[in-house]
């Protein structure tokens, strides 16, 4: 990739071809040269991080962490106008004063050299040069509506995130499909939690994680499963070592992880034999009489089917499949029976997988029948992944119409259109494609165009080798991100700079469905501007202004989206502004207008009623699968993939910019290995090996440890090669990437 050196001073100062209006641009450009080294230094000289409008220049102010999905509260100190530090805040109910190292660092990504200053264009990736706003959107509106004039609407799609505000994660949404035609837009959201969203929405009714985060601190006995908050979700983990009640800590994962070792008791299952431990577990239960009849036939369906199906399930079918002995399966199972108030948690083990949706199903069937569901220290807990997962989940208009309608219902599109003004019409009557799906039609070329916002899925995508092809397969890829050089940037004809967290308002929705505040403490270098007023200027030049005339600013559209959530279980029509969120320390969803309770911590279900038209949960279950891509003598390992440290996310786009996070963490990539493994190969730690998958090959350190068992490696996801070596897989209900499972081999240099 290249990149002009030329400055970027020849904006045209007229009016430009597109009728492009003088907002807001203009306003927020505050240079126009590259960042340059002094710049990064004191960015308040150069008009970098000026003050925002609503706060004083010397204010201390709260706002939620852009990270991860814990949601905690953040404490930002301005100086003459400057956000200059920040530390955690103590009056939060999310995290009473604690921050992680990412938290502590989130400042440091918004001042780096490769932040996009100025709107690109290039060729895939090649000779960008930096452009003004007016061309850069007169190229996105000629080149986009000349495919879908060519193609057909549907021809052009988008790829969204769990990483911005739900303001602006709803205009995407309804911007793409009401106003530009799209029909497809799906999100990173997929890679994460779409599992999750299916297993609720057939088991419960509708996509309801029912905890509040007490429920850590109030249970006597907590289940994980396929999660490792110590590195993943430090500051839940912190909640767990506050609970007073001495509990019982279950930990399910193939790898001794930092949180296995933290636990009471750790079942080193085999990978994927989640389904089989499960049903195990709960024939036990029911052979004993270890459930709660009563729950039972109040509000739970097919329980006779499921008490049959699981008969199959024996001590020893179990432990042939996961490992684990009979022993230990009837131990785990009395401590489930013994527990007053039992929680299960699941993460990325289980919904990363080709059969994640039944697996999720199979810990919330658990939950169902020991009744161990609405009351304080239960409930069966899907945790989410970035800062708004469950924004993204309920208001992105992906795989379901805004605020968690159907698009298949006529009824719900009516009732929003007409909230929104627009005619009925434009909504589509169908869900979109799933993101692979969207990949894949790029092959078929269905797909022609596509709009990347806040994902980076040159790195992040399974089987990275074929995404990357498809990606570049493209007539037109738009990339836009706060960086110009992430490697889904680098394939780009068109990136657009866009402003970061701490660079606008909007809100973040947690894990456990509490609306939380981003505040604008530093303004975006250069000509970047907030993906909300790149909407707004896309709005503009598509020609569809007017049919957004109400989404004025990020809060005009939170009270948009609370009219539209009325009647829903997310209703939140008693969320009136953002001063009320700041006020209250964050507000949980369901927060109707009237009838709500006023209590900091709410969970659902305690009337045992679920969102089913009767009411009533279903027990949903299936055979479990073998791997699709088992071990072999060519490639005789497991590789599993996921979060390798406390101070790393993802992609590493934003954390790798902090020197103070880079030293908590290995820069190389490294491959976790058995000692017996290692030694049959004869390997020495830290020794170079390579990696290699039927579909790639990567170099990487050996990291000679028994948290892994013997057959199986593990990988942080956080290296660049890594997906070259993961198989696409999809669970089949929620297309889901199944990311932790394929066949490897090592070998030495
Ligand atoms: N530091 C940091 N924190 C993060 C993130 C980050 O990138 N960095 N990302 C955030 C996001 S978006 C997400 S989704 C979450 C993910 O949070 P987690 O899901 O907790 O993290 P992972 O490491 O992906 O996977 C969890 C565990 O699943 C285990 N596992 C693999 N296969 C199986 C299996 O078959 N069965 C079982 N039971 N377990 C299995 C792995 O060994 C791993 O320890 O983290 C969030 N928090
Ligand atoms: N092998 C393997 N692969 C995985 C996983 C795994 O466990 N194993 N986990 C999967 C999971 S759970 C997830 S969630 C995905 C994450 O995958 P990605 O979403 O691709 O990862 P990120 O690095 O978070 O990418 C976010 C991008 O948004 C940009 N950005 C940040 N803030 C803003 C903003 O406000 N506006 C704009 N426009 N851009 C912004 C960042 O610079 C970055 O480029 O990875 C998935 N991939
Ligand atoms: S735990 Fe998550 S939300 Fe809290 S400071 Fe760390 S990254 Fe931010
Ligand atoms: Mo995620």
């Amino acid at each position: 990739m290249s990149i002009e050196a030329t400055p970027v001073g020849s904006e045209t100062a007229g009016k430009p071809k597109s009728g492009l209006p003088p907002l807001p641009m203009p306003m927020e450009r505050v240079f126009d040269g590259p960042l340059t080294q002094e710049m990064l230094l004191s960015p308040g000289k150069f008009g970098l991080g000026m003050v925002p409008d609503r706060l004083a220049p010397d204010a201390t102010t709260s706002m939620v962490c852009g990270f991860c999905s814990t949601g905690c509260s953040l404490n930002v100190h301005l100086k003459d106008g400057q956000a200059i530090n920040l530390s955690p805040e103590v009056d939060y109910p999310v995290n009473t004063g604690m921050a992680c190292p990412k938290g502590w660092e989130a400042l440091t990504p918004l001042y780096s050299e490769d932040r996009g200053t100025s709107p690109l264009l290039g060729n895939k990736g090649n000779n960008f040069k930096p452009v003004d706003w007016a061309t850069a959107m007169d190229t996105f509106c000629e080149r986009l509506k000349s495919i879908q004039a060519e193609h057909g609407k549907e021809s052009v799609a988008f790829l969204g995130t769990g990483q911005m505000p739900t303001e602006e994660l709803a205009f995407l949404g309804a911007l793409a499909k009401f106003g530009m035609g799209m029909k497809h837009g799906d999100g990173n959201t997929r890679q994460c939690m779409a599992t999750a969203v299916v297993a609720y929405k057939q088991s419960f009714g509708f996509d309801a994680p029912p905890y509040t985060y007490d429920d850590f601190e109030q249970s006597d006995v907590l289940v994980f499963v396929g999660a490792n908050p110590c590195i993943a979700h430090p500051i839940m983990w912190q909640r767990v070592m506050k609970n007073p009640h001495l509990p019982k800590i279950i930990v399910i994962d193939p790898r001794h992880t930092e949180t296995a070792a933290s636990a009471t008791h750790h079942l080193p299952i085999a990978p994927k034999s989640d389904m089989s431990l499960l049903y195990g577990l709960a024939r036990i239960l029911i052979k004993n009489d270890w459930i709660d009849r009563g729950f039972i036939d109040q509000s739970v369906n097919d329980f006779d089917a499921f008490a049959q199906f699981v008969q199959a399930f024996t001590l020893d079918r179990v432990e042939r499949d996961s490992g684990i002995s009979p022993d230990r399966q009837q131990e785990i199972a009395q401590l489930i029976h013994e527990g007053q108030r039992v929680s299960f948690w699941w993460t990325m083990g289980v919904n990363q997988s080709y059969q994640g949706t039944r697996t999720a199903q199979a810990i919330i069937n658990l939950a169902l029948i020991t009744g161990n569901i609405g009351r304080p220290g239960t409930g069966a807990n899907s945790i989410t992944g970035q800062c708004n997962a469950m924004g993204s989940r309920l208001f992105s208009n992906t795989t379901s119409l805004l605020g968690g309608h159907d698009f298949g219902n006529e009824q719900h599109r009516q009732k929003v259109a007409d909230i929104l003004q627009i005619d009925s019409e434009n909504i589509p009557t169908e869900a979109s494609d799933s993101y692979d799906q969207i990949m894949e039609g790029i092959d078929e070329g269905r797909i022609r165009g596509l709009w990347v916002i806040a994902t980076n899925p040159a790195h992040s995508w399974i089987h990275q080798e074929r995404g990357r092809e498809l990606l570049k397969k493209l007539d037109f890829l738009v990339v836009q991100d706060m960086y110009w050089t992430t490697e889904t940037a680098q394939l780009a004809d068109l990136y657009l700079p866009a402003a970061a967290w701490g660079e606008k308002e909007g809100t973040f929705i947690n894990s456990e469905r509490r609306f939380g505040l981003l505040k604008k403490v530093s303004r975006a270098p250069g000509r970047a501007l907030s993906d909300f007023s790149i909407f707004q200027l896309v709005a503009h030049c598509w020609g569809v202004a007017e049919q957004f005339a109400a989404w004025t600013d990020a809060e005009s559209v939170l009270k948009i989206l609370a009219k539209i959530s009325e009647g829903q279980p997310c209703d939140i029509t008693g969320i009136k502004d953002y001063q009320m969120l700041d006020e209250r320390g964050g507000i949980q969803w369901p927060y109707p207008a009237t009838g709500a309770n006023d209590d900091q911590q709410r969970r659902l279900f305690e009337d045992g009623k679920f969102y089913h038209s009767d009411q009533k949960a279903k027990l949903i279950f299936s055979e479990p699968e073998d791997m699709p891509e088992p071990t072999s003598e060519a490639y005789p390992f497991v590789l599993m993939t996921g979060r390798g440290s406390a101070a790393q996310w993802h992609t590493q786009t934003r954390t790798s910019k902090s020197t103070v996070l880079s030293r908590l963490y290995d820069v190389d990539p490294f491959v976790e290995i058995h000692p017996d493994d290692a030694q049959l190969l004869g390997l020495t730690h830290e020794q170079l090996v390579t990696v290699e998958s039927a579909r790639g090959k990567m170099t990487a350190k050996a990291r000679i440890t028994p948290t892994v068992g013997r057959n199986c490696v593990f990988m942080p996801m956080h290296y660049e090669d890594v997906n070259q070596l993961t198989l696409g897989h999809f669970d089949p209900y929620s297309r889901q990437p199944s990311y932790k499972d394929c066949a490897v081999k090592i070998a030495t240099v």
